[in-house]
């Protein structure tokens, strides 16, 4: 793969590790760091070595949202005319897990690419916020959605009215993160998980990835239904047979991706 000019994309293992790097604006979310993010993942998504997706920022930063000088000029009707939205759901439809690393900021757009994500992991040096308010406008990339459906009404409310940030902690307990680390190891830990992850047989990991974000998507009844059918498909690979076969000889599993 070409490099790219505003992330640093590197594969360890099955690990596909993916740094945004525009370290003097803080990762802010120009045009063409989503372009060049969007590259890596298609490339990962091809890439039958890699099962898992690692995304990070700066100690300092993960991204503190979108280019507010590219957003500055544009008009309604700019926004009309062209899908400025579209590039930047890529990363929600990536099929294969995706792990956030996040280390300071994660605010505005930079919080809405980490909870695209399907875990965040937090450094202790972490902060998340929704801050549109304060530039006169609201959250584009989902903000008012996922962080309502993860944090509840009343907390998201208060954060895109605010626009007050929350400490890593905060959103381990409400539910938006799924650890803490001190921030020195943020970065090892993530990987000790996305390793862990990795070393499961992907096909079922696409259908478990699936399988839960349809609790986003479908009524209990249709989720459950969805579930059922995925579950169904795991019959069909030899990876499932191994699996259980590795599990009663006492052995680990070998997967194939079959
Ligand atoms: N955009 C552009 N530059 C930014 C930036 C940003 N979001 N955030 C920081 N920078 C730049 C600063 O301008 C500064 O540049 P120089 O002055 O050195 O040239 C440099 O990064 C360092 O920043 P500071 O000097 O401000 O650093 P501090 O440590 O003092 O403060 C801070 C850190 C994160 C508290 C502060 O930089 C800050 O408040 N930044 C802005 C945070 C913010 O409001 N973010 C939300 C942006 S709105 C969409 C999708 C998404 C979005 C919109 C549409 N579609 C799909 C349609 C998202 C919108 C947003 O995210």
């Amino acid at each position: 793969m070409k490099k790219l000019d505003n992330i640093i994309y590197e594969k360890i293992k099955k690990v596909g590790v993916i740094t945004l790097n525009r370290p003097k604006y803080l990762n802010a979310l120009c045009d063409a760091l989503i372009r060049d993010l969007n590259e890596a993942l298609d490339d990962a998504e091809k890439d039958d070595n890699i099962n898992v997706v690692v995304l990070k920022g700066s100690e300092k930063s993960f991204a503190a949202g979108a280019d507010i000088s590219e957003m500055n000029n544009k008009d309604f009707v700019d926004l009309l005319k062209r899908d400025f939205i579209m590039p930047w759901e890529r990363l929600s439809k990536f099929k294969k897990p995706t792990i956030a690393a996040v280390s300071g900021y994660a605010l505005g757009g930079g919080c809405e690419i980490a909870m695209m994500c399907d875990i965040i992991v937090a450094a202790e040096n972490s902060r998340f916020g929704q801050p549109e308010i304060n530039l006169g406008t609201i959250p584009a990339a989902g903000g008012t959605q996922r962080l309502t459906r993860s944090v509840g009404k009343s907390k998201a409310m208060e954060m895109v009215l605010s626009g007050n940030m929350i400490t890593a902690h905060e959103a381990k307990e409400l539910g938006l993160v799924s650890s803490v680390f001190p921030t020195e190891i943020l970065i090892n830990k993530a990987l000790e998980l996305a390793n862990n992850i990795a070393s499961k047989s992907l096909p079922v990991l696409i259908m478990a990835k699936e399988a839960v974000n349809r609790a986003y998507q479908l009524s209990l009844e249709e989720g459950m239904k969805s579930e059922r059918r995925l579950f169904q498909s795991t019959f069909s690979l030899s990876d499932r047979k191994e699996g259980m076969k590795a599990f009663l000889e006492k052995r680990k599993a070998k997967f194939i991706n079959k």
